[in-house]
């Protein structure tokens, strides 16, 4: 993943979606032809992955979204004492845009611009955001995050906070995830970034996170190649493939992969590719923080950490990074 994110002094607008499929056909060509068989996760969000992200959140054995939304809900006003109000809100992969809305009486946003990669499940949430807060100027952009976004023009006198909440962070890899801080640090100059970041922890715990027992994650995993049915023309067969998530602990992250469960051919835009017997293609890495560990990272971006909220377990964390002005 690269990962760049630029201000432009023009009308919001997002890249041009028009070659989101090919460049979804370009990675998955990669992820079959060669080794490391990996594509990204940003894949998983069509209209279909984020219903099923949606349920995942919901699963007993899922943890980090009920543990974060405790915490958000607990330290509101905390936090609006660091971001102060007013400010102009942007979050980073806004999705059903729920969480923000533990947020909105306490920080008073002036204006919320969600930005995420699934246009009709973001413009409806933030279509109904907007009418239970008539006040709210709320301002959707469809664009990949991971590439390059441009943000509306800055709000004179509203500080850029920026909100980049679940975890996600936790998709890149340690150097991407410093990439996107350093970016996020400039483009927020002059106000902050409201991250949330899971927490290392028994693996038994985590396991049970990514392999729940309703198989709502294998689910949402087998959705990447129900998609490349759907959108591609492939014909993935999914009950010749397995759902496997484990920990990888010198890593410190969930490794997400589909697993092929025999030998296979699978044509892709007119190529043939062969799928040996447990040959695994990897979808996903969600990477776990320790407090200290997400804080030092912030530091190399760039950010000055402030203060950081956990839960009483101890489950994920909440931090405040200010960006300074220059
Ligand atoms: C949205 C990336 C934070 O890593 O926990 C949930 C995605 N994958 N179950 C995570 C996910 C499998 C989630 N993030």
């Amino acid at each position: 993943m690269t990962v760049q994110l630029v201000a432009v002094n023009r009308a919001a607008q997002a890249e041009a979606p028009a070659d989101a499929g090919s460049e979804f056909l370009q990675d998955l060509r990669h992820a079959l032809a060669a080794p490391p068989h990996a594509i990204s996760p940003k894949y998983f969000y069509d209209a279909e992955g984020s219903r099923l992200f949606d349920r995942i959140c919901d699963l007993p054995e899922y943890y980090p979204t009920r543990t974060e939304r405790g915490i958000l809900a607990a330290s509101a006003a905390e936090i609006a004492e660091c971001t102060g109000l007013g400010g102009d809100l942007v979050e980073f992969g806004a999705g059903s845009c729920s969480k923000v809305r533990l947020l909105i009486d306490a920080l008073q946003p002036r204006r919320y611009v969600p930005i995420d990669i699934s246009t009709e499940h973001l413009e409806a949430a933030a279509a109904q955001l907007g009418e239970d807060h008539p006040g709210l100027l709320v301002l959707p952009l469809t664009a990949d995050y991971t590439a390059s976004v441009r943000l509306p023009p800055p709000l004179a006198g509203a500080p850029r906070i920026g909100f980049f909440p679940g975890s996600t962070i936790g998709n890149f890899a340690p150097a991407e995830a410093l990439q996107f801080l350093r970016n996020a640090a400039r483009l927020l100059r002059g106000g902050g970034l409201l991250i949330g970041a899971d927490l290392v922890k028994d693996p038994a715990v985590l396991h049970a996170a990514y392999n729940d027992a309703q198989g709502v994650t294998a689910d949402f995993n087998l959705n990447l190649l129900a998609r490349a049915n759907r959108e591609l023309g492939t014909a993935f067969d999914l009950g010749r493939f397995w759902h496997s998530a484990f920990y990888n602990a010198a890593q410190q992250r969930i490794e997400m992969h589909l697993v092929s469960r025999e030998r296979q051919h699978v044509e892709l835009a007119g190529e043939r590719f062969t799928l040996e017997e447990g040959q695994a293609l990897h979808t996903e890495n969600s990477h776990k923080f320790s407090i200290e560990g997400l804080r030092r990272l912030a530091r190399q971006a760039g950010f000055e950490p402030g203060p950081a909220w956990t839960d009483a377990q101890g489950l994920f964390s909440v931090h405040w990074l200010r960006a300074p002005a220059d």
